[in-house]
């Protein structure tokens, strides 16, 4: 398989990112890393983490499936990690100096799952805080423009924290221990009702084929995905990546994923570089 890119991510791409907050990469991966990663989500899916969960269940059995940091027991989410070109092109689109990765999150619904992503930001969630936080967001499937993951362009720039949705109730099956985010207090205003007029906001998506990816800024707004036809399914691979700004946060409002836990196990305290072999370095720029 191909370590780099499978051709040169332009300067215009690179300013779309900086701009818009997200840029649609096609033809990035070979069809090898599609393979890698689809052979290790069938391994996820068989052998889920304890953090797993169905965020979706209809009445007609149709799921959508969620897991996080299974990389530290998935060899093939190891090697794309640590070989593919992910790593570089999240530094090439912040424009980085160095590159850590953060953890790898999967978004699978069974053919027809009807589920929608809650508009929503990431970076307000997590245990970092930082502007320069990219996820690299891959179908392993073809995906049609109306059921990908759509996007806010320039809301990553907004300084206000928006009152944003819990995660944590998308638990069909009441699972216990689940990470749970309250912005009560925190937030300073509601996220626009951005579906009632989405043309108004700019909001965009693509058609997409395996090998393409999204790089998307942890602050933009994005959300949707899903309503899929009844013979389709979608596979989502998803890696979150840490640029030259990012420090560990322990917030108030809770966390997700929650990472406080193992941070401070491996001795990482609010303030510090993620680092360690759970937040490894993975490129630098030479
Ligand atoms: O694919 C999805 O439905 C959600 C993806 C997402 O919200 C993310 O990667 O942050």
């Amino acid at each position: 398989m191909n370590k780099d890119t499978l051709r040169t991510i332009t300067n215009e791409e690179i300013a779309t990112f900086e701009r818009d907050g997200v840029v649609m990469l096609s033809g990035m991966f070979d069809a090898e890393w599609i393979d890698i990663l689809d052979k290790g989500l069938e391994t996820n899916c068989k052998n889920p983490t304890d953090r797993s969960r169905i965020w979706d269940r209809d009445d007609a059995g149709r799921t959508m499936f969620w897991d996080s940091q299974a990389w530290q027991h998935i060899g093939e989410y190891q090697e794309f990690i640590f070989q593919s070109p992910a790593a570089a092109i999240a530094g090439a689109v912040m424009n980085a100096a160095k590159i850590n990765f953060y953890f790898d999150a999967v978004f699978v619904r069974s053919p027809g799952n009807q589920f929608s992503t809650p508009w929503h930001q990431d970076e307000p969630y997590w245990s970092v805080e930082g502007y320069n936080t990219c996820t690299i967001w891959m179908p392993l499937v073809p995906v049609k423009r109306e059921n990908a993951l759509a996007f806010v362009p320039g809301s990553h720039r907004e300084d206000s924290v928006f009152y944003q949705y819990n995660f944590g109730d998308l638990n069909p099956d009441g699972k216990e221990e689940v990470d749970q985010v309250d912005f009560t207090g925190i937030a300073e205003k509601a996220i626009p009702d951005i579906d009632a007029d989405p043309d108004s906001f700019g909001v965009i998506s693509w058609d997409m084929q395996p090998g393409d990816c999204i790089a998307f800024n942890s602050r933009i707004l994005h959300g949707g995905s899903g309503k899929l036809p009844n013979d389709t399914d979608l596979r989502v691979f998803t890696s979150k990546w840490l640029g030259d700004d990012v420090k560990i946060k322990f917030r108030e409002c809770g966390m997700d994923p929650d990472h406080s836990k193992i941070m401070t196990q491996h001795g990482l305290k609010p303030g510090d570089r993620p680092g360690t072999d759970l937040y490894p370095l993975i490129w630098s720029r030479t």
